[in-house]
């Protein structure tokens, strides 16, 4: 698959996102591998930075043995977050903008140096909080494969945090999260048996795949349940021993 290519399908998939509109699995008509996903994606965020967007960390998905397992893969993948894909703790989120959006309770933990390989990744986070990840995969039904998905961006549509705290364990906290009257509970050792975890296999994947690792980044460590429809109304998602962290669907 040549650079024209690869650019192409970038540019469908930035305007899925853009307009709000689903489009057919990439896998339907190319043969991508692993790596032109990457490329696909490095593309599809430079034109997200081209509208004056900032990078603001990164996003594991696939951190459970059973998602592993229904892709038939064994690595996570890994998406970038941009400063459009922010909201602040209790603030509104307009729902319009997306396709088919759900919401998932992850850990985020934020980087305090840039991870280069010369201490471990552990000693280069300093804070960790609960999270609400918004998931809105632009393809149709989020019918996708495994490389559709890494060119997607990993349906990174959004993401809330709660009040920061001093890096510490936060292995088997029970975890809950709603959305209106719809409720889903688990623990954080659904994130690949430790959330902690998550650290090392981001460095794995990010060395192998050319992502930068920056100090500020905040990196989402995987959804610790399966993810709900997000609708309008109040977004709630508590971690034990973590601050609460929310938002309001809004329909403007
Ligand atoms: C892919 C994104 C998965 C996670 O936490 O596992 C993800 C998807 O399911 O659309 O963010
Ligand atoms: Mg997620």
């Amino acid at each position: 698959m040549n650079g024209p290519v690869i650019g192409e399908l970038a540019q469908r998939l930035d305007e899925a996102q853009v307009r709000g509109k689903d489009i057919l699995s990439l896998a339907d008509t190319h043969e991508i591998d692993i790596d032109q996903a990457y490329r696909i994606q490095q593309e599809l965020v430079e034109r997200r930075l081209a509208r004056g967007e900032s990078l603001t960390g990164v996003k594991l998905g696939f951190t459970s043995q059973a998602k592993m397992a229904q892709m038939g893969v064994s690595e996570v993948i890994v998406g970038r977050l941009t400063s459009g894909m922010r909201h602040s703790h209790d603030s509104m989120v307009d729902i319009g903008q997306f396709i088919h959006p759900k919401v998932e309770p992850e850990i985020a933990y934020r980087l305090a140096r840039d991870v280069d390989g010369t201490v471990p990744i552990e000693s280069c986070v300093d804070a960790v909080a609960a999270a609400v990840e918004i998931i809105d995969s632009r393809y149709r039904d989020f019918r996708f494969t495994y490389t559709d998905v890494v060119a997607d961006n990993t349906s990174a549509a959004g993401y809330a945090i709660g009040p920061w705290q001093k890096f510490s364990d936060v292995n088997n906290r029970p975890v809950r999260l709603s959305v209106g009257s719809t409720e889903v509970t688990g623990s954080t050792n659904a994130i690949l048996g430790d959330p902690a975890r998550a650290l090392g296999a981001l460095e794995d994947v990010a060395k192998r795949r050319g992502i930068p690792l920056r100090a500020g980044y905040i990196v989402l460590a995987g959804a610790a349940t399966a993810a709900i429809g997000l609708t309008a109304g109040p977004v709630d998602c508590q971690i034990e021993g973590l601050g609460p962290v929310s938002f309001i669907g809004s329909v403007s």
